[in-house]
């Protein structure tokens, strides 16, 4: 039987360096200047997205069920999961919320600067173990993923049945990929109560919103789930046949970030600055990032540090001779997978407030 875990209010994780962008639920983010430290992002500094509060859950008494369009429904706990083959591989986490502050009109939700991002190693099992396990029925088309949050969730412009639980699904095929894991360790730890304990998923390649924490069910089903975290929330206008439909936030679009100098950082004239940033690109990998310092109207190429992993971020860097004029400067970024896709100048409003990947200005103050 599945237990209801109780939820942690009131005694609040500590969250020193991580600007507090709302408490209960708490949304925490670091700056994205301090991320460069190191490849891999530490938990304690890696942003937090969370809908609900925080499920108090004890790995000894966790069970996840797997059900709907299977053959031989089946739950399983936590150390049996462990028993299991397991893998650990580098992914990027990006809030598809995350340079929300960017956008133009100003848009309700949570105001992430640029830090709705971290790079982290991730141990567990891969999905596909679990739904071979239970024998995945042939009108299966998508997998929906159920965690042990809940509440009311009223913003002004919805309605709501009431109480519900945060679910994404992700289609059979995405499922089914190896990279897909339920984790119980991040950076060899075992993952924080804020990061989902005891077992979350891991989408690689896919905004944060797909790596459902604090698991509790996965439901094989023989339609396409729309529930409200991938329509009301997380859901964007596509046009075919100039029909407007929400189809569910999926893949991370190519993106750049500078993240030194930070905003309104002051400059030295005449110097050579060395910029540095990240670059990531969803289930693409980066082949090329730029820089500008004048607002996009001319471009160089900066230099990418080190092996591209897929599904991670990888550095880059650029030499810049500072104009010797004082003032301010807008810097940018853009970077290019190997599909071709380049960063947008332009925002899309058909995103809504979601999937932010257009170039971002940094504004810079040269002294
Ligand atoms: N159960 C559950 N899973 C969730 C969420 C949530 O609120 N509840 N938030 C999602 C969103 S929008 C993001 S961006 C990531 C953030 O993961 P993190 O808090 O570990 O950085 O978790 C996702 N998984
Ligand atoms: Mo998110």
């Amino acid at each position: 039987m599945m237990h209801d875990p109780e939820f942690i209010r009131g005694d609040r994780e500590e969250a020193p360096g991580l600007t507090i962008l709302q408490r209960g639920p708490d949304n925490l983010e670091p700056s994205f200047s301090s991320a460069l430290g190191s490849s891999l992002t530490p938990a304690d500094r890696f942003y937090v997205r969370s809908h609900f509060e925080v499920p108090r859950i004890e790995a000894a008494s966790w069970r996840l069920a797997i059900e709907g369009e299977v053959d031989r429904p089946f739950e399983i706990g936590f150390d049996e999961l462990r028993e299991m083959p397991s893998e650990t591989r580098m992914a990027l986490l990006e809030c598809s919320g995350n340079g929300r502050i960017y956008l133009e009109p100003i848009q309700i939700g949570i105001r992430w600067e640029r830090g709705g991002v971290g790079n982290a190693e991730w141990t567990g099992v891969p999905l596909v173990a679990l739904l071979e396990r239970a024998g995945i029925r042939p009108l299966a088309v998508e997998v929906i993923l159920e965690g042990a949050d809940e509440g009311e969730f009223k913003p002004p412009q919805h309605e709501t049945p009431g109480k519900i639980r945060y679910a994404r699904s992700l289609p059979l095929a995405k499922a089914r990929k190896e990279e897909v894991l339920l984790a119980y360790r991040m950076n060899g730890e075992e993952l924080a109560p804020r990061h989902g304990y005891p077992v979350r998923a891991v989408v690689p390649g896919w905004y944060g919103m797909a790596s459902v924490k604090w698991l509790r069910r996965i439901i094989v089903t023989d339609r396409p789930f729309h529930g409200f975290f991938q329509t009301m929330e997380y859901g964007v206008w596509e046009r075919r046949h100039e029909l407007p439909t929400l189809v569910p936030v999926s893949e991370i679009q190519v993106k750049a970030q500078i993240a030194r100098p930070a905003p309104h950082e002051v400059v030295p004239k005449g110097t050579c600055y060395r910029i540095l940033g990240a670059a990531w690109a969803g289930e693409s990998d980066v082949a090329k990032v730029e820089f500008s310092d004048d607002s996009g109207q001319s471009w160089a190429a900066a230099k990418r540090i080190g092996d591209p992993i897929r599904y991670a971020w990888q550095f880059w860097e650029h030499d810049w001779h500072v104009p010797n004029t004082p003032g301010r400067r807008v810097l940018m970024a853009r970077a290019t997978d190997s599909r071709g896709q380049s960063q947008p100048m332009e925002r899309d409003p058909d995103r809504r407030d979601a999937v932010i990947s257009h170039v971002l200005p940094i504004e810079v103050e040269v002294r």
